[in-house]
């Protein structure tokens, strides 16, 4: 396993759309998988998707357990949201892609979903609460959308530039 190099914006990576897997569930994509969890965990996050460390295909890590004792990944090869109810709700979220920058975000409140886990079993559940705002943030990731396109076009922006300058004075104390 592998902590890979998390993509942050401006990267023109993260607006690609991830295509599908196609072959299942092999040992190579659970060895991707792995280092997805590996990089979520050390970050940490409660989600990931794989063209966060630039490779455009369409695979969700997850852990909502909030500890580190009882850990619950969650794998999602070729998830497909097939219905959400028209109750929405906001929630404050994060992207690990924008470092510091936090905003609330209306979703649906429920999800139904269907993909296949670790093992290439195809599952179809209902999502709710947390795993409902993360299932539709790392979907929204597959389509090169970030929780910030979904603010107003200033606060993008600002969203944008406080990431770039962070960058900046990191790259500066480096140097010095
Ligand atoms: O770690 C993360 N926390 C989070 C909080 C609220 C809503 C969504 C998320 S996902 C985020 C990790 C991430 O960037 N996944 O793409
Ligand atoms: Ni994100």
């Amino acid at each position: 396993m592998a902590i890979r190099e998390i993509l942050t914006v401006p990267d023109p990576v993260l607006k690609q759309v991830s295509t599908p897997v196609e072959g299942g569930v092999t040992d190579e994509l659970r060895a991707l998988m792995d280092d997805m969890l590996e990089t979520m965990y050390d970050a940490p996050g409660i989600g990931l998707a794989a063209i966060q460390i630039g490779v455009p295909k369409r695979i969700i890590v997850m852990d909502l357990s909030h500890s580190e004792e009882k850990r619950a990944p969650k794998y999602f090869v070729n998830p497909e949201i097939l219905e959400t109810v028209e109750e929405t709700t906001p929630y404050e979220e994060g992207c690990l892609s924008i470092p510091d920058v936090f905003d609330e975000v209306d979703r649906p409140v429920k999800c139904l979903i269907r993909y296949l886990d670790y093992d290439g079993n195809q599952v179809e559940e209902w999502a709710e609460g947390l795993y409902a705002v993360c299932i539709q943030h790392e979907m929204d990731h597959l389509e090169g959308t970030l929780f910030i396109d979904h603010l107003s076009r200033l606060k993008r922006q600002r969203a944008v530039e406080k990431v770039k300058k962070a960058k900046r004075l990191a790259s500066k104390t480096k140097a010095a």
